[in-house]
């Protein structure tokens, strides 16, 4: 499709209020209420949303059971089920121009990487997954029962669909993950409700139009934007939910955890980070642009942000320099301008709480060698921000901060460092740079994260599994494990 054809496109989908998408069919909310979702260049209204809550939930639940008890889902096979979900990722790659609008718009990030990366990787996550519809597989097990001598079993095991799951999903990566989700939900049999980000709700109702499109009968997948304190919330805590799988802040995972409790839904969880980038004295010059990337990639708003940068004692000044020489030259504005490099943040929330943060590193004695303000007065720009003189104990250094800024500190040997990249509360992404391999790897071992990139960062595929250790999450997402996650396991016994 061509850009203008795609424009326009995306101009008539942003003009009308956008419904939710329940049961097969666009539906007015039970309360009749609808939110703006903004421009985040510029802070003005991009579309009108409807805003779906308790009642609405409650709906999209029925009508997800349905399709799972008595629909055609159930009796498709799973090659069939596989020919839809492929069929998903090629709609995704036919209509890519609109998409890569919808998220510079409604993310802030740049044109030109929605549609490098934020589109292919969606589509190829169905394209994955729809491979696993077929392999889906149970075992044969040899039993002896010792209350039961001489007697005969044949046993095996299923892998059966947990049933109903709610998705609930952030405003960084909107396309992706609701891709993420979705399409490993789909090719194990499951049916869902996703609940997109109230800040980028656009993409995933597009994407659930395509669903529909490629064949996918009704109910099997139904979008339902909301405030996370009310359809999220409802979602999270619904007696008819099998499931519910999170990518957000770690305090809304613990809320999600509660919420599960009530009738013991099985619960994932991908929540924040504070992911250590580690350079050695024999890095590679490359690892320069590699820290800067770690960061800087999506405006830093990513959960696997490689924002402590640890630099060994020798290379410190070199790596620090080269890293905000980088920074400085990063061109800030719309992501729908073709020269853009880094968009706004997100929300004027983000934009509180990381400058809120940068406020923070200050007074606590920190240094800002470059950036550490808000860029420009419109919209919720932040500069790109490298902060040296660092103590283990501040809240920058702690927290995740989820915007362009990064902590460099420096250290001198491997122990001390698997210490400092392990002293923090989440485990999901680490980094390290080294020509030397045994030291790369006996690092990797230490690490407690659930993703290593040695010489590389940000490198994401659907094969790979991810997800966090402590408390960057529960369970993983993408390659085969996330299958584990979505499907319950039955042991069938027959005396022979
Ligand atoms: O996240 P929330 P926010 C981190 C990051 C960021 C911070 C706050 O540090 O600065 O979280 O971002 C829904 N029950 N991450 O406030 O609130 C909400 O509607 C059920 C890391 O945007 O966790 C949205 O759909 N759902 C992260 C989703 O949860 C609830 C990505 C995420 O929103 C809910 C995003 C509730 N009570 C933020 N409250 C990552 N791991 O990539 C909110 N939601």
């Amino acid at each position: 499709m061509s850009i203008t054809a795609a424009h326009d496109r995306v101009s008539d989908f942003v003009a009308s209020p956008r419904l939710l998408f329940i049961g097969g069919r666009w539906t007015e909310p039970a309360s009749g209420r609808t939110f703006a979702t903004p421009d985040p260049a510029t802070g003005e209204t991009l579309a009108d949303v409807a805003e779906g809550d308790a009642a609405d939930i409650d709906r999209a639940v029925q009508a997800a059971r349905a399709a799972f008890e008595d629909g055609p889902w159930s009796r498709l096979t799973a090659s069939e089920r596989s020919r839809l979900i492929w069929k998903i990722g090629d709609l995704i790659l036919e209509h890519a121009e609109e998409f890569a609008e919808l998220e510079a718009r409604d993310n802030g990030k740049p044109y030109a990487v929605a549609l490098a990366a934020d589109v292919p990787l969606a589509a190829d996550l169905f394209h994955y997954m729809a491979g696993w519809a077929t392999k889906i597989e149970g075992n044969t097990i040899d039993i002896s029962v010792p209350y039961m001598p001489g007697a005969n079993f044949h046993s095996y095991t299923l892998r059966e669909p947990v049933g109903v799951v709610g998705q609930i999903i952030p405003w960084n990566f909107p396309l992706l993950m609701a891709a993420w989700k979705l399409g490993p939900a789909l090719t194990t049999g499951n049916c869902v409700i996703l609940k997109p980000a109230e800040q980028t709700p656009l993409s995933a109702l597009r994407l659930a139009e395509l669903i529909a499109e490629a064949g996918v009968p009704d109910g099997v997948v139904n979008v339902v934007p909301g405030y996370g304190e009310t359809a999220g919330a409802a979602l999270a805590a619904h007696p008819g939910v099998d499931k519910v799988a999170f990518t957000g802040s770690t305090e809304v995972g613990r809320l999600i955890v509660q919420a599960a409790a009530g009738n013991l839904k099985k619960v994932t969880l991908e929540l924040g980070g504070k992911s250590p980038n580690v350079v050695f004295d024999d890095a590679e010059a490359d690892a320069v642009a590699g820290a800067a990337n770690a960061i800087f990639f999506n405006h830093g708003q990513c959960c696997v942000a490689g924002s402590r940068l640890f630099v060994h004692r020798s290379r410190f000044d070199e790596v620090v320099e080269g890293v905000a020489e980088i920074a400085k030259s990063i061109k800030l504005g719309p992501g729908m301008d073709v020269d853009t490099q880094m968009g706004p943040l997100v929300s004027e929330e983000q934009l509180e709480r990381v400058t809120g943060y940068l406020d923070a590193g200050l007074a606590e004695g920190a240094t800002t060698v470059v950036g550490g303000n808000r860029y420009g007065d419109r919209g919720y720009f932040v500069e790109p921000t490298v902060i040296t003189n660092t103590r283990s104990d501040m809240k920058i250094v702690r927290e995740e901060i989820f915007g362009p800024v990064v902590v460099a500190a420096p250290f001198s040997d491997l122990d001390e460092i698997a210490a400092q990249a392990n002293d923090t509360d989440y485990g999901l992404g680490a980094g390290i740079w080294t020509k030397d391999i045994s030291k790369a790897h006996a690092l990797a071992k230490k690490i407690r994260a659930g993703t290593v990139w040695i010489n590389c960062y940000n490198v994401f595929d659907a094969a790979l599994p991810f997800g966090g250790y402590k408390q960057s999450g529960w369970g993983r997402e993408m390659g085969h494990e996330v299958l584990n996650n979505y499907t319950e396991v039955k042991a069938v016994t027959t005396q022979l």
